[in-house]
């Protein structure tokens, strides 16, 4: 065998052997869900044949040609028994692009298909494309919404930065073919991680928004949005009203933003979302849970204090350090919940729970109360009651 092919012999028996590589959930819980131990996917999860030239004449060396940067945050969906991922992969050019990871499993066994989704463009072409929401709704289709950018045309020559970020629509019926619809239009200049609600609300199609003032300062927007739309082609946003806004001391100081479509429980419209507060080290991003009514999916009715999740060791660290981000989850018919979230930009994670968990969680974590005594006396509270409970003889071993 040449050498050539006993290099890429080698290449495939290391990526095979990191597809198969069985997950578990990892030691450290705390009840409310179970991290797992190994990425669901990673840049090394990219096939080979999207990163290497694999004629021996035009790359002798076995050269990665095009590299794939990172892989994260993933919109995510079931469909007939397999879950699918909607991974923003990231070249090593710094361009985002959309590209569909299937497995039988939940939580192991993501491959990647051949192809990645070749996204139509608008007549204003997009430079680049990230964060897919994949919302099965009510109406029979699967709606992709994903954050597309372009340069900023109002800022002087000089700022190579400045873009404006707006609410892209994608739809399907098959995660192959896609049809593109008209961007989402709102009264605000800038939007990101916008967001469909599954369910017509007074016949109209319902958006959670993000507006902003700035692409990367929030401004005067004031938090999470929501407003509605007659129609989806196109979208139009008349009227934006603040569902969750961002406060003073949280974990949502900065910015805040809608994760994937809310969960319907019996309860409420249960919602994954992430809060940025600013730190010396930089921006922190977590995830945090609440709760909207039922029929008003845009009231706040439970509002838990404080994260679900935020970043831990590996998680820490990457391209955008402290940063844990999910625009995607799995609700499955049987209670069972999967949240696939990325970790610095660079990986996914799975962390799996229950609705029934997650529901206990949001009625039952006391809300941030905003001052560093009100909030300890809730504490105190939890501790009293649990001193009491320990006098009795079946919790004797936690005296020891
Ligand atoms: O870099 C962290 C995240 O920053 C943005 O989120 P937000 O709009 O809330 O600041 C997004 O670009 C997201 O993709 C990224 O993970």
């Amino acid at each position: 065998m040449s050498d050539f092919m006993s290099k890429l012999k080698a290449l495939k028996s290391e990526h095979d052997k990191l597809i198969k590589r069985p997950n578990r959930p990892a030691a450290n819980n705390n009840g409310v869900y179970e991290r797992y131990e190994f990425p669901v996917l990673t840049k090394e999860h990219a096939p080979i044949h999207w990163r290497y030239d694999l004629n021996p004449k035009t790359n002798p060396f076995l050269l990665e040609r095009i590299g794939v940067n990172a892989t994260f945050n993933p919109g995510a969906i079931e469909l007939n028994g397999k879950y699918y991922l909607m991974v923003r992969a990231e070249g090593v050019d710094r361009k985002s692009f959309f590209a569909v990871a299937e497995s039988d499993s939940p939580v192991d066994g993501f491959k990647f298909w051949d192809y990645p989704v070749l996204l139509p463009e608008t007549e204003n072409p997009d430079t680049n494309v990230y964060d897919m929401r994949l919302v099965k709704h009510a109406d029979g289709w699967i709606y992709g919404l994903f954050c597309t950018e372009r340069k900023d045309p109002l800022v002087p020559l000089s700022d190579t930065s400045s873009a404006v970020a707006q609410g892209g629509i994608v739809r399907t019926k098959d995660l192959v073919h896609w049809e593109r619809l008209p961007d989402l239009q709102t009264p605000s200049p800038q939007q990101r991680n916008v967001v469909l609600h599954p369910e017509f609300v007074n016949g109209k199609y319902a958006f959670y928004t993000r507006p902003q003032d700035g692409f990367i300062d929030a401004g005067s927007g004031g938090g999470i949005g929501w407003g509605l739309s007659e129609s989806m082609n196109p979208a139009i946003v008349d009227k934006e009203v603040i569902v969750d806004e961002r406060q003073y001391h949280t974990i949502k100081e900065v910015k805040n933003g809608q994760g994937p479509a809310p969960i319907k429980t019996s309860e409420g419209w249960l919602h994954v979302a992430h809060g940025v507060r600013n730190t010396a080290a930089g921006l922190r991003y977590v995830l945090y849970i609440f709760m909207t009514a039922l029929d008003e999916p845009n009231k706040v009715i439970h509002a838990p204090g404080g994260h679900l999740i935020a970043p831990e060791g590996i998680e820490r660290v990457g391209d955008v350090s402290n940063v844990v981000f999910c625009n995607g989850l799995i609700a499955k018919d049987n209670g069972e919940v999967y949240i696939y979230y990325a970790s610095s930009d660079t990986r996914i994670h799975v962390a799996a729970t229950t609705v029934d968990k997650l529901v206990d969680a949001c009625l039952n974590t006391p809300e941030d109360l905003l001052r560093s005594r009100a909030s300890l006396e809730q504490r105190t509270k939890l501790i009293f009651s649990n001193l009491e409970l320990m006098k009795q003889p079946e919790y004797a071993f936690l005296n020891d």
